[in-house]
């Protein structure tokens, strides 16, 4: 796999590369042979491989997810569930599969952790999705069935109070196979199905304490967010409103949670009442496609993606062509999680501290209490970037969390750039970002903070040969 003049000078490998110290990683007991030009995770990710905190009972992203599937299962249990996929798969899976184009921005190295150059850690649990319909395609004596997957998920991001480079998603999926009309019946029995299976949902919201009022201008579908060729007009509206009621059936349930619990204990700001709008989107894997949002504390806040399945998916998971019809969605569990359990930093649903995980049960939304807030401590680093040298990359913002995460870990709490600027006379490029260092378990010394700041710094200049101001 690598060029025969990198393996005889090894040592020129680990000056060259040193991040990666040897030519291959283990992730879940596998060993990946790495790729100096294209590997870029690291032993601080590969370190969170393991933790699996949506299977953790008493973790609130477990309890979430728990609470999620039996609300869903709850209405007809067709939802097979998967849970125990391990976060390395190819770029088949995560990309082709799906329908993203080469070009995508998806697929970048700023964006994703590659280990290899086809294999690296899943940006989203649609990875999985082509594999899923391929195991329940022989549930053939069902007119529906569908599944619920939950994983931890990885991206290249920024860092700061909302932001982790790993966070948990739930994909749902849902179809139904088109069959002929019973004699005598004004339509087929797929359709009739569909139409129950949407009063179904739509009682159990019916049940809901506080009801959710619904924003959705997003059809007639426009230009942008068409239709498949495939499917009638009478398909596309039945398919949409059942997704569309499901996934309110999800929010109106977890948030309804959360209101009782905030009615019980008097908390000032209970709201009166849960409003979500409707987005259109755009994924490659689902026509139309949708996001929802909802209105908390003041704030829209995304919770989720979905759409109606592109015939190309399922006819690469094996289905016969025009066989099969269905919907998508894709929700990520940790900012639902900070709200409903009241977790002020994502760090946190990190912490192995027990004064954090001791404060959790399986099936009760409790919020939580803080037990300390260490101060924390800011250091600014500017730099020039390098100029009309062709042979070093600019540094990319993902490139300066990543060493930051590296050196520091979970001791940062922030990383904002605070300033930048073009030279008037030389051209060449500053910029300033600060990096707020605060420990959520204890108190970090001036000494501490320092010797991190500056190695920072030097990995810094060594890796892209910028210069400190
Ligand atoms: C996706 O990841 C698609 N796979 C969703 C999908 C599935 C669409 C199936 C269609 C069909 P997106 O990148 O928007 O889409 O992420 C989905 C959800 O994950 C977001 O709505 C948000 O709730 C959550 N999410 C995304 N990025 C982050 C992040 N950095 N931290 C925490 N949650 C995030
Ligand atoms: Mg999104």
């Amino acid at each position: 796999m690598f060029p025969n003049r990198i393996i005889r000078t090894r040592a020129g490998l680990y000056r060259l590369y040193s991040t990666l110290k040897v030519p291959h990683v283990e992730i879940n007991g596998i060993n990946y042979k790495t790729d100096p030009k294209i590997t870029n995770v690291t032993d601080s990710i590969i370190k969170l491989t393991g933790r699996s905190l949506h299977l953790k009972e008493s973790h609130p992203v477990g309890i979430l997810r728990d609470l999620i599937e039996k609300k869903l299962n709850s209405v007809d249990n067709t939802f097979k569930i998967f849970n125990n996929f391990k976060p390395v798969v190819t770029t088949m899976e995560n990309f082709d599969s799906l329908g993203f184009p080469k070009d995508h921005p998806g697929r970048s190295k700023s964006d994703t952790y590659y280990i290899n150059e086809t294999h690296l850690l899943r940006t989203h649990t649609s990875a999985h999705e082509l594999e899923c319909f391929e195991k329940i395609r022989n549930d053939a004596d069902n007119i529906k069935s569908g599944f619920l997957i939950s994983a931890d998920v990885y991206r290249r991001d920024e860092i700061d109070k909302t932001h982790y480079p790993v966070f948990h998603q739930m994909e749902g999926a849902t179809i139904w196979r088109r069959t002929k009309a019973n004699e005598g019946a004004k339509e087929p029995t797929y359709i009739e199905k569909i139409r129950e299976d949407i009063r179904q949902v739509e009682d159990q919201l019916n049940k809901e304490n506080v009801k959710i009022t619904v924003d959705d201008d997003t059809i007639p579908l426009k230009e942008y967010n068409p239709k498949q060729e495939y499917m009638s007009d009478l398909e596309v509206d039945l398919c949409s409103q059942h997704l569309k009621r499901s996934v309110e059936l999800i929010v109106s349930e977890v948030f309804n949670k959360k209101i009782s619990s905030m009615v019980k204990n008097k908390a000032n700001n209970t709201p009166k009442e849960l409003k979500v709008r409707w987005i259109n989107a755009y994924f490659p894997w689902t026509a139309p496609s949708w996001e929802i949002e909802v209105w908390w504390q003041g704030e829209w806040l995304e919770l989720c993606g979905c759409g109606l399945i592109r015939q190309d998916v399922l006819l690469r998971a094996g289905y016969k062509p025009s066989e099969t019809i269905g919907w998508a969605f894709g929700l990520g569990l940790d900012r639902i999680a900070m709200l409903l359990f009241e977790i002020p930093d994502i760090r946190l649903l990190w912490s192995s501290d027990e004064r954090f995980s001791k404060q959790f049960s399986k099936g009760l939304i409790t919020s939580f209490k803080p037990y300390s807030k260490h101060p924390g401590s800011f250091r600014d680093v500017a730099f020039w970037l390098p100029k009309d040298k062709l042979d070093v990359h600019q540094v990319h913002e993902n490139d300066l969390m990543e060493i930051i995460r590296n050196i520091a870990g979970d001791l940062v709490e922030s990383v904002k750039l605070v300033d930048s600027f073009t030279h008037p006379k030389t051209g060449r490029k500053s910029m300033c970002y600060r990096i707020n260092y605060q420990s959520m378990d204890r108190n970090l010394t001036n000494a501490e903070v320092n010797a991190l700041q500056d190695m920072v710094c030097s990995k810094l200049v060594k890796d892209y040969s910028v210069e400190l101001r």
